[in-house]
């Protein structure tokens, strides 16, 4: 570290074998998440490898009156682990190995900096699966997963992050460990705070062990894609194949975000062009099952509700239809998209899919949006596409007026400004379309009690 700032100084002296640097390169490659919105400019980098040496940064911060952004894979897409006001991140990758694996509990316990695509890998070398799956897992970690709740493809079968966490270690913003829920299935002890730290965006603290449930492996399962002609028929297709099959996945995309995936090198599904696809996964344990897949297929044909459609033949093709929906996000990164990812209950989908189409349709004339997500769980991506030569704030101020109109109709359909990727920045100025005055109300005092001196990733999810 060659920085003379006297804070920083006497945490190297506190410890002298944590790896600390100012370099310029790393101040901008750690300080920034997806987003790529703001301009990094934290203090400096601290990556510690070990519980401990967490705890020290902690006190020291709250010594010195820094601010900690802690930090995972930065995957992010809602600014949630950005620095870009002399923060210390406090980043857990050096912290990133399996640590145990107990067979009758079915637990493996990691350390926070482990890539989710890592944990899969361990689980699978037991025989069984970390269920919780999205197109990041290569690079996201599972601390980052932790903080934001993570959902992804799988959601409709198993849930999102909060279902598989068994127990977790955290270092609070003032420094002190908590081992919470050690794993227990029946705890009637009082507050989960292992789930309040879940989603809490490391407002609260820093997740510095997690012990994760696993599951058996799914059934042999197919991928099938299919071409619908309108929007109107999504939710029907859906309630078909949910009748009849049992889903692991149940995706959507349109025309645009399939141009964009083609663009990108993926392989064209079908000779014609349709307005919208799903990509759906489904068990075919047996005989039964395969037919009922067919059946689904062939009902919503005879519906005129799907269009076209192909069933993966092997692994490849199942990988090579997935492709087409999971490369939306990498895809579409060159046009700077603004995001949003919102929720309803299933049940309010089709209105709310029908007034936001209007909605967006009215508002973004002159933008290109892209529309996909998991609509099997009540959730939506919507990715407005920034125009060339368009200077990004002003776009940027452009859509924050749509997001205000969307906000309203997700409040009157009792819905969630984020479903999946956290609140962060981003979304910060719309938590009230999703939480009342009083439940906000509720998470500051939760944070005071938590973290004192305002410390922990200061500014996301609401203002001090
Ligand atoms: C996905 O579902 C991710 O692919 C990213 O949540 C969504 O890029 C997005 O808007
Ligand atoms: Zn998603």
């Amino acid at each position: 570290m060659s920085s003379n700032d006297p804070r920083l100084l006497a945490l190297q002296q506190a410890l002298p074998e944590l790896r600390l640097t100012t370099e310029a390169s790393e101040l901008e490659h750690y300080g920034r998440d997806w987003t790529r919105r703001w301009t990094p400019a934290p203090l400096a980098i601290a990556l510690p490898t070990r519980i401990e040496e967490v705890q020290a940064i902690v006190r020291w911060a709250n010594e010195q009156g820094v601010a900690v952004v802690p930090s995972g894979g930065r995957t992010g897409l809602s600014g949630g682990a950005v620095a870009a006001h002399g923060e210390l991140v406090l980043s857990l990758e050096r912290m990133n190995k399996v640590l145990a694996f107990d067979a009758v509990d079915r637990i493996l316990t990691v350390q926070p900096g482990i890539a989710l695509e890592a944990v899969h890998n361990a689980a699978r070398e037991h025989g069984l699966v970390y269920p919780v799956d999205f197109a990041a897992r290569g690079s996201c970690s599972i601390g980052g997963n932790i903080a934001t709740n993570a959902g992804g493809i799988r959601v409709i079968r198993y849930g999102n992050t909060r279902e598989w966490i068994a127990g977790l270690k955290v270092v609070t913003g003032s420094g002190e460990l908590l081992d919470l829920n050690r794993g227990l299935i029946k705890n009637s002890s009082g507050y989960d705070l292992r789930q309040l730290l879940i989603a809490s965006e490391g407002t609260l603290g820093i997740v510095v062990e997690a012990s994760l449930r696993l599951a058996d492996p799914p059934p042999p399962t197919n991928v099938m894609l299919l071409a619908l002609p309108s929007f109107e028929v999504l939710m029907q297709v859906f309630a078909e194949f949910r009748s009849r099959l049992q889903l692991e996945a149940f995706e959507f995309f349109t025309d645009r975000a399939l141009q964009h995936v083609l663009a990108h090198g993926a392989q064209k599904p079908f000779e014609e062009l349709h307005p919208y696809y799903v990509v759906t996964e489904f068990a075919i344990g047996n005989e039964a099952q395969e037919a009922a897949a067919m059946a689904a297929f062939e009902a919503c044909m005879e519906q005129g509700w799907v269009s076209d459609g192909v069933i993966s033949q092997s692994d490849a093709q199942a990988a090579q239809l997935w492709r087409l929906r999971e490369g939306i996000t990498e895809a579409l990164a060159p046009y700077k998209p603004y995001k949003n990812d919102v929720s309803v209950r299933i049940s309010a989908m089709p209105a709310f899919l029908a007034e936001t189409q209007t909605l967006l349709g009215q508002a973004y004339p002159e933008f290109e949006v892209v529309w996909f997500g998991h609509i099997g769980d009540g959730n939506l991506h919507i990715n407005v596409l920034k125009p060339d030569g368009l200077d990004n704030d002003e776009f940027v101020r452009q859509c924050e007026q749509v997001t205000k109109l969307l906000a309203q109709s997700l409040r009157q359909h009792a819905g969630s400004i984020s479903a999946e990727h956290g609140i962060g920045l981003v979304k910060k100025g719309y938590l009230d379309s999703t939480r009342s005055a009083a439940e906000i109300a509720v998470m500051r005092g939760i944070k005071q009690v938590l973290d004192p001196n305002g410390l922990m990733n200061p500014g996301k999810l609401f203002d001090p």
